[in-house]
């Protein structure tokens, strides 16, 4: 299991996060990394590399240039508008959108965003570009040698699409793993969410595509974040019908019931032929994460492992969530640990 890790994912940490009607302190920040750190550390991961570095141009195979450009700009473009703080837009356009981004910051930050709990400061680019490096890093490792690779990173990606940012995700680091394992010869890449959340920004990347099938287990959007995708009739559209499966569960759903839909996503991912498979590996879907309603216990996150493993396939572990509770280190460890049958 090869890991890749920067120490530049500090370079985005907002300061607040908007969260049912108060400004708090965002779940999803630094401190995030020294829980994941000292349970990797426990369960005798220690070997963190550094990933190489990488074109601009590898991200465009899954963004689009003006949402990069958007991305590298928009701080700038905020503090010359005289607007305070992190760019946190608070206008949405109704989609499909209609014509160009606004000129004014506010409306292009709406333009280019779909939920107010996501935040860009003044370095989240550079943080941005580490991240990527280290999927890039992850896949192109496993495209050469094999095996399995996993990215001890923050922030999550899975709710970024191709031009929008969401859920506390700028940069979809699981989408550019994927297609950078297709980019290396993979003909068929699969991906499996288990996250807590769905991965909408994952499904809209890749709804019109045959060559990356998606599955995604998750809370039912009826009562939980990012609500408006992830029923089981989004099944994919024109090539790409039937290569996106998503399995929604309802609030207080524990293991036993998880791992059937684990199963039915694993056995489609054999049927598609996955030559690959990225896995988003959040592990917001503990019993005590504090933003989710699951009740999985460490233990399961072994099982997860081993399950995942019996699909026999060159595999990338992107970090995704996981919030608040020292157990996040223990329980990504024990995915990988059970993965490689530790
Ligand atoms: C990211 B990942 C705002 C409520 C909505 C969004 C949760 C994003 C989770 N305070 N928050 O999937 O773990
Ligand atoms: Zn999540």
């Amino acid at each position: 299991m090869k890991i890749f890790y920067s120490d530049d994912h500090k370079l985005h940490a907002p300061k607040q996060e908007l969260h049912r009607g108060q400004m708090i302190s965002p779940h999803e920040g630094a401190h995030r990394m020294e829980l994941l750190i000292n349970g990797m550390k426990r369960a005798g991961f220690t070997d963190f590399n550094a990933p190489d570095t990488y074109d601009l141009a590898r991200l465009l195979g899954v963004h689009s240039p003006a949402y990069i450009e958007f991305l590298q700009t928009a701080y700038g473009r905020w503090k010359a508008a005289g607007y305070a703080g992190g760019v946190l837009p608070m206008s949405y356009p109704h989609r499909p959108r209609r014509g160009a981004p606004p000129k004014d910051i506010d409306g292009a930050a709406g333009y280019f965003c779909t939920s107010s709990d996501t935040v860009i400061t003044q370095t989240s680019w550079e943080c941005m570009q580490a991240i990527a490096n280290c999927a890039l890093s992850a896949a192109d490792h496993v495209s050469a040698a094999g095996g399995a690779s996993f990215t001890l990173t923050r922030p999550p990606g899975h709710h970024a699409g191709a031009d929008y940012m969401a859920g506390y995700c700028l940069i979809n680091f699981t989408a550019i793993a994927a297609q950078a394992l297709r980019d290396k010869g993979a003909q068929r890449v699969a991906i499996l969410d288990v996250d807590f959340h769905h991965g909408n920004g994952t499904q809209d990347i890749f709804y019109g595509r045959d060559d990356v099938f998606f599955a995604s287990i998750h809370g039912d959007p009826n009562y939980q974040f990012p609500y408006f995708w992830g029923h089981r009739d989004e099944t994919g559209e024109g090539l790409g019908e039937g290569y996106n499966m998503n399995y929604p569960l309802p609030p207080g759903t524990p293991y036993e019931k998880w791992k059937e839909a684990l199963l039915a996503a694993c056995q489609h991912i054999q049927k598609f032929g996955a030559d690959a498979v990225v896995v988003s590996l959040g592990v917001d879907t503990y019993e005590h994460d504090p933003i989710s309603t699951f009740k999985l216990k460490t233990p399961d996150y072994l099982d997860m492992g081993a399950s995942t493993a019996k699909l026999g396939l060159p595999s990338v572990f992107i970090m995704e969530g996981g919030y608040g509770v020292a157990e996040i280190g223990d329980n990504t460890a024990n995915v990988l640990l059970g993965f490689t049958g530790g």
